[in-house]
């Protein structure tokens, strides 16, 4: 870790909020005491706030990158514990086709749109919310009684008069770390109500002391952001397969690509972020694991898994269960890969007991610190995004005609 990096981030924990926590911060931050009263009061907003919603049985999160995807994440992996007769969307895409069918597929009167943007700015957001906009209206509905804002304080969004309800996202907090703000709180909340999402944050909030453990071999996320600077910059492995043995996670994967590639996707003096990629198993053996087993490029591949079922139900064919099919199935992967021809492919297994919302909180902490640290090591700033800026910005100047393009002709 550099010296410099090391104290910026001081400096600044010093005065603001740890870099990136958030409603976590519930349960006091090590770092910076004034997180945790920030947190409290957005939290004890969004909790009478909350039966204003009860009439409404789906919510559209609109909001992309990171604001949907892990966000989308935490959503469907928290399913099982939803509210009865409560569904949650997400309208991500400014392909029409996106909107058209989420449109097509909701009761608007019983739906409240969540309209998601840190910057208040972003191309496809601001469209899809006129859009909905466009929907209530035409429906006879009041939008301003139907949608609800998740802006940063200044941001062009930041105009509760327009809202049925309006929150704040710290400006410090990175939309790929979003997803314990109220990027991810106020969908969650509405899914399984507010105790539910205080245990999601305590799991969070626990892994985040967890990375403070100054003795590395207890210090989970360290541990595996070093074995992941082995397997990049030693072995030379130049990709990730993320391999939840767990349905419920299945955006996992996606959520991961882009915290960890849009964070240590950048240039160093050695090389840094690797692809990051997966599908949740047992199906992905049936689909690409073949390279995995003796193709290339080689992948370091990570499985997830958790020992109990979530729903509770499960089945017993021919003297084994659904659940002791599917870890059996893991562990013959990895014996596969370290024993196999060739073999010698190595991968680790995070195994927790039962995905709960705590676990799924820990969970996504884990990660997150596990890409911070590997930044440090790398001497880079996992926190900004300049690629993706610019193509933002690009695209705004093609829509305005302010980019010599002689190819398309977008009017
Ligand atoms: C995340 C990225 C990016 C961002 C989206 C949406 O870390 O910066 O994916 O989240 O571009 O941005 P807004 O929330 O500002 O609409």
């Amino acid at each position: 870790m550099k010296a410099m990096q090391t104290g910026e981030i001081v400096n600044r924990t010093e005065n603001r909020p740890a870099l990136h926590t958030a409603m976590r911060d519930l349960f006091g931050s090590p770092l910076a005491p004034k997180a945790s009263q920030m947190a409290q009061e957005e939290i004890d907003k969004l909790r009478k706030f909350l039966p204003q919603l009860d009439r409404f049985t789906t919510l559209v999160q609109i909001g992309i990158g990171g604001s949907s995807l892990g966000p989308e994440a935490i959503s469907i992996a928290l399913t099982p514990y939803a509210r009865k007769g409560k569904r949650v969307r997400f309208l991500t895409n400014v392909d029409p086709d996106d909107g058209a069918a989420i449109f097509k597929s909701v009761d608007l009167a019983r739906t409240v749109f969540v309209v998601v943007s840190k910057s208040g700015t972003t191309l496809e957001t601001r469209t899809n919310e006129l859009w909905a906009r466009q929907k209530l209206q035409e429906a006879g509905l009041v939008p301003e009684e139907q949608i609800v804002a998740v802006t940063a304080k200044g941001s062009p969004m930041d105009d509760p008069s327009r809202y049925l309800g309006a929150f704040y996202i710290w400006d410090f907090i990175g939309g790929r770390y979003s997803a314990t703000s109220m990027v991810g709180v106020v969908q969650l909340a509405f899914l399984l109500g507010i105790e539910p999402v205080i245990e999601f944050l305590r799991g969070a909030h626990e892994m985040d002391r967890l990375a403070l453990e100054t003795d590395a071999v207890k210090n989970l996320p360290l541990l595996a952001s070093l074995l992941g600077i082995w397997n990049r910059n030693f072995l030379a492995i130049p990709t990730v397969a993320v391999i939840p043995y767990s349905q419920l996670l299945a955006r996992f994967p996606a959520h991961l690509q882009q915290l960890d590639m849009e964070s240590n996707g950048k240039p160093a003096a050695s090389p840094t972020g690797p692809v990051i990629w997966g599908e949740p198993g047992t199906n992905a053996q049936h689909s690409f694991f073949q390279l995995l087993h003796q193709g290339s490029p080689l992948a370091a591949v990570e499985f997830i898994a958790f020992l109990e079922n979530t729903y509770g139900d499960d089945v017993v064919e021919e003297g084994t269960s659904s659940r002791q099919k599917l870890l059996a199935n893991l562990f013959a992967q990895a014996l596969a890969l370290a024993r196999g021809a060739p073999g010698n492919r190595g991968s680790t297994i995070l195994l927790g007991n039962k995905l709960t919302p705590q676990t799924v909180g820990s969970l996504l902490a884990y990660y997150e610190h596990k890409v911070a640290f590997q930044g440090f090591l790398w001497g880079i700033n996992s926190f900004d995004q300049p690629g993706v800026e610019l193509g933002k910005k690009l695209a705004s100047s093609i829509l305005k005609g302010e980019e010599p393009l002689t190819l398309y002709n977008l009017s």
